[in-house]
């Protein structure tokens, strides 16, 4: 049977993606790669994706995916049996919406434009108060987030979404996990639940 190729790194939003294959029963293979290091990998990985950034995806017919949150819906079209996402007609749908579009659009680009500022050409000054800034957006980012949710034990309440996967992936991320203990207890709670599923716990140990 024709797989899903998933192109992905430790330590990345390729996780995410991975769980969410995993959790949908689909088959897929993983390409592990050190996508920032030149060399053939990286190039494949620029061919088929632009920006060079993982998660990218390969579907069985060949189409590309290069967007963490569409892959998830995709994967949800693909495999509704997963719950990766609320129905349509539930009423935690719109509210699952924007946040996962305030996961990729709003808190994710603070990694990519704070993890290395000086490629975009910025000096060690300039460099340094970019990277403080983004990671104090992303501060107050998860700061709001935490003060609109009640996890019960999940993020949307009883039943667990994609939301859970990406917030068990990102809470690992700066500012790390102290912080989040301190300032955002109910996304770690949220977290943890989701880590507690023994095919998520793999995933998440072997990629952080
Ligand atoms: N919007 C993308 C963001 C993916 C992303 O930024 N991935 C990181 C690795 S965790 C990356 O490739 N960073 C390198 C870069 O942006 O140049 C998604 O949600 O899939």
């Amino acid at each position: 049977m024709a797989e899903y190729e998933l192109i992905a790194s430790k330590g990345c939003g390729s996780a995410v993606i991975e769980m969410a294959l995993a959790l949908a029963g689909l088959p897929h293979r993983i390409t592990l790669i050190p996508y920032l290091e030149p060399g053939p990998q990286r190039d494949r990985l620029l061919a088929l994706n632009p920006l060079g950034q993982v998660p990218t995806l390969v579907l069985p017919d060949g189409t590309v995916m290069t967007e963490s949150a569409a892959m998830v819906l995709h994967i949800d079209d693909v495999a509704p049996q997963a719950r990766l996402a609320p129905r349509p007609d539930d009423s935690n749908r719109a509210a699952f919406l924007n946040l996962l579009v305030v996961l990729v659009g709003a808190l994710y680009p603070t990694f990519t434009f704070g993890d290395d500022p000086k490629q975009f050409g910025l000096d060690e000054n300039a460099a340094s108060v970019l990277r403080a800034q983004t990671d104090a957006r992303r501060m107050r980012l998860w700061q709001h987030l935490e003060s609109r949710i009640s996890p019960d034990p999940y993020v949307l309440g009883r039943e667990r979404s994609a939301i859970d996967l990406y917030v068990a992936v990102m809470t690992h991320w700066r500012p790390g996990s102290a912080w989040f203990a301190e300032h955002c207890p109910k996304l770690l709670a949220a977290a943890e639940a989701t880590a507690a599923d023994p095919r998520i716990g793999e995933i998440l140990s072997r990629n952080m």
